[in-house]
């Protein structure tokens, strides 16, 4: 059974249930195909046991799976696309009535994508020439037409002192050039591994365009060495980075994804994931069954039990697409990280969500070749074009590591409570959607979450921060009944809820709040849903995605989130409106369910400094107003004096 920290007795079965269930039947829509590959669980599990079994059933190896009892990995012989379908049957069907295994599960491969292989023009560097000043995500001096200032501001934290020492992270991607001279001496060996080709050497597979040379990329913005006269300076140049290689196989599976974020949890602090489901606009995907576990698994006990950090970029399907419809960067346990280009605007393949907690940089719209993210490249290379939001999360997975660093007492809870507080708006420009206050005072935009992450801000506020208190999970209420949805019609429901107050699950200040939500409609993509807290901030929790035609599935249980209500207090009325904005007036659908979740805190000191410090922000601003009037005022007297002298 998984467990919760903080949580209360019987609350975790319903929760892990509840969300285990949908992201199963969500998963069901990329195209399946057999890998050959099995989950084993054993009967009685020595490690020497599973490699004979293994070996007898023709297998090439067993691994011991790291997650839950007498787990092993299977692994074929030959590439699984040239294993005949029956073969594998009758191999499944021997395994599973051999004495000494208790249960099969035949690993079926789906597909995942990286983020961001989109590559500028090509503009090749001198590579003895040091990238620092390029890199104007670190120090941003308006380099390449961008806004001084608008950067991570890593300056004021690195000359505190803090600069990722002691702190790994483990890009997992497809491999890292740990050969390379910026990378070399931050490399964590042992931390590493190879799960697309099950050895410990997470060396990218060489092909001709260098298509493998996202990780290595990723791996420098956060571990660069400094001061070498090679590339440029990662954000944590001090940390060291782990390769965990996953992604450079013909599929993806639970196993393999499961494996690696759980990978190490005592020695890896922080994992950064630049991949996701497919970003066509009309995929509905997110973790499997192993891979959720393992997350919860991680987020409780890894770390030593203040949990495995996740960061995400939120995804790069542009305006067609919706980051709430992607499992991972959607999910609680995940930083979801989205991106601004040097000049504050939104890259263009930026999805929105409200489950996007901050924002870092990366490159886009601007034809400057030097816009874009310079760092290490393969075969002992630097670049300038680094891209996509794959560039954004691992510079947020830097920030993190310069705040473990400040205090390595901090829970991936403190680490997000830290993100939304010290996130700056800066120079941020969402041509499509406002800033707004939620109703604690916190900033937020439905793109860039909380706004940039503001890494001088983040070490300083880390340095003294005492934990936050523990978490509790109140279902505020379900509605089950079903309600018909249509074009020009749109639906509005409305749940009251005391938060569980008088129980021991009441939860008085809100971190996550999860909206579980079972609708089909005659097209998906036309569908949009909106969520209002009792103290009235809206949460925009699927917007229209042009290229989901859908009719059949819908949404299964699916838990859309929204981090914008952070901090409120969630007793009151919650409103939802559904309806349809479609080219068409003809869509109907029906709703099923509605199941609000709310998670955070019964206390919370530290928002009462926030409502101060918002309060002090109003009066400041009251002040200004009355200066000027003042000002005024003085120039009217001035200017009558004047006027009846002469
Ligand atoms: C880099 O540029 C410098 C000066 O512009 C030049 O002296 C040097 O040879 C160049 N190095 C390479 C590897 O091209
Ligand atoms: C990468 O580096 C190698 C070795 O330093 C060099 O021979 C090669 O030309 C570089 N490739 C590119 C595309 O810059
Ligand atoms: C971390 O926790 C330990 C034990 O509770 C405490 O002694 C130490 O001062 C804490 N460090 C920071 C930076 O808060
Ligand atoms: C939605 O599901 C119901 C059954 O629950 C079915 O009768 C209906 O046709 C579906 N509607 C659409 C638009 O798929
Ligand atoms: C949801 O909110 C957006 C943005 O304010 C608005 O354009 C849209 O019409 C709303 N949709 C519904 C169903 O209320
Ligand atoms: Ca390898
Ligand atoms: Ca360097
Ligand atoms: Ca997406």
């Amino acid at each position: 059974m998984r467990r919760f920290r903080g949580h209360h007795r019987t609350a975790p079965a319903l929760f892990l249930t509840l969300i285990g269930a949908l992201m199963m039947s969500a998963a069901a829509e990329d195209e399946l195909f057999i890998t050959g590959h099995f989950l084993v669980q054993m009967r009685e599990a020595a490690p020497e046991d599973a490699q004979k079994l293994a070996l007898e059933h023709g297998f090439e190896s067993a691994r011991k799976l790291p997650f839950g009892e007498d787990l092993f990995h299977f692994y074929p012989l030959e590439m699984p696309k040239t294993r005949r379908k029956r073969s594998l049957h009758q191999q499944h069907h021997r395994l599973a009535s051999d004495h000494r295994v208790k249960n099969v599960f035949p690993q079926e491969g789906f597909g995942r994508q990286k983020r961001g292989y989109r590559d500028l023009p090509n503009t090749d560097v001198n590579m003895s020439d040091p990238l620092f000043t390029k890199q104007w995500y670190l120090i941003n001096t308006g380099q390449a037409d961008g806004t001084p200032g608008l950067d991570l501001n890593v300056a004021e934290a690195w000359s505190l002192g803090f600069t990722g020492k002691g702190v790994t992270i483990a890009i997992m991607d497809d491999g890292i050039d740990y050969l390379h001279p910026d990378l070399a001496s931050n490399y964590n060996a042992e931390a590493s591994f190879d799960f697309s080709s099950n050895d410990p050497y997470p060396y990218p597979r060489y092909t001709d365009d260098w298509f493998n040379s996202h990780g290595t990329r990723c791996a420098g913005e956060v571990s660069a060495v400094s001061n070498n006269n090679i590339c440029g300076v990662g954000v944590a140049y001090n940390s060291k980075v782990a390769g965990i290689r996953m992604l450079d196989q013909p599929f993806m599976t639970d196993i393999i994804e499961a494996s690696s974020i759980s990978h190490m949890p005592q020695v890896i602090d922080i994992y950064s994931a630049s991949w996701g489901p497919t970003d066509d606009g009309k995929t509905v995907d997110g973790p499997r069954e192993l891979t959720l576990q393992a997350m919860a698994d991680g987020v409780n006990k890894g770390r030593g039990g203040k949990g495995s950090i996740y960061v995400w970029a939120s995804g790069d399907g542009g305006s067609y697409d919706d980051c709430n419809c992607d499992g991972y960067a959607s999910s609680m346990w995940t930083i979801s990280i989205n991106s601004a280009i040097n000049d504050g605007r939104t890259a263009l393949y930026d999805e929105s969500c409200s489950s996007t907690l901050a924002s870092t940089f990366s490159n886009g719209r601007k034809r400057n070749p030097e816009a874009g993210v310079a760092t290490t490249d393969l075969y002992g290379n630097c670049t300038l074009r680094h891209s996509g939001t794959s560039a954004a999360a691992p510079e947020a997975a830097g920030v993190f590591a310069l705040a473990l660093e400040a205090n390595p007492n901090l829970t991936w809870r403190d680490l997000q409570h830290l993100t939304v507080l010290t996130s700056k708006r800066n120079k941020l420009h969402d041509e499509v959607h406002q800033w707004r206050r939620n109703g604690v005072g916190l900033e937020f935009n439905h793109l860039f979450g909380y706004g940039v992450l503001d890494a001088g801000g983040m070490v300083k506020l880390a340095r003294d921060w005492k934990t936050v208190p523990e978490r509790f999970h109140c279902v505020a209420g379900s509605m089950q009944d079903i309600h018909k949805i249509q074009s020009g019609n749109k639906l509005l429901l409305s749940i009251s809820t005391d938060a569980c107050q008088g129980k021991d699950n009441f939860v008085r200040y809100l971190e996550h709040v999860q909206a579980v939500i079972t609708v089909n409609a005659s097209r998906r993509g036309d569908l949009n849903i909106n969520m209002t807290s009792p103290m009235g901030t809206k949460s925009i929790l699927l917007s229209r995605r042009p290229r989901d035609d859908d009719a059949k599935v819908g949404f299964d249980k699916w838990p859309f989130m929204t981090t914008h209500t952070w901090g409120e207090d969630p007793r009151g009325p919650w409103l939802l409106e559904v309806g349809f904005q479609s080219q068409s007036d003809m869509q109907s659908g029906l709703l099923k369910e509605w199941t609000l979740m709310l998670h955070g805190t019964q206390s919370a000191p530290y928002i009462d400094q926030v409502v101060r410090d918002y309060q002090s922000k109003l009066a400041m601003s009251k002040k200004e107003e009355l200066e000027e009037e003042l000002d005024e005022a003085v120039e009217r007297s001035l200017k009558s004096l004047l006027s009846k002298n002469n």
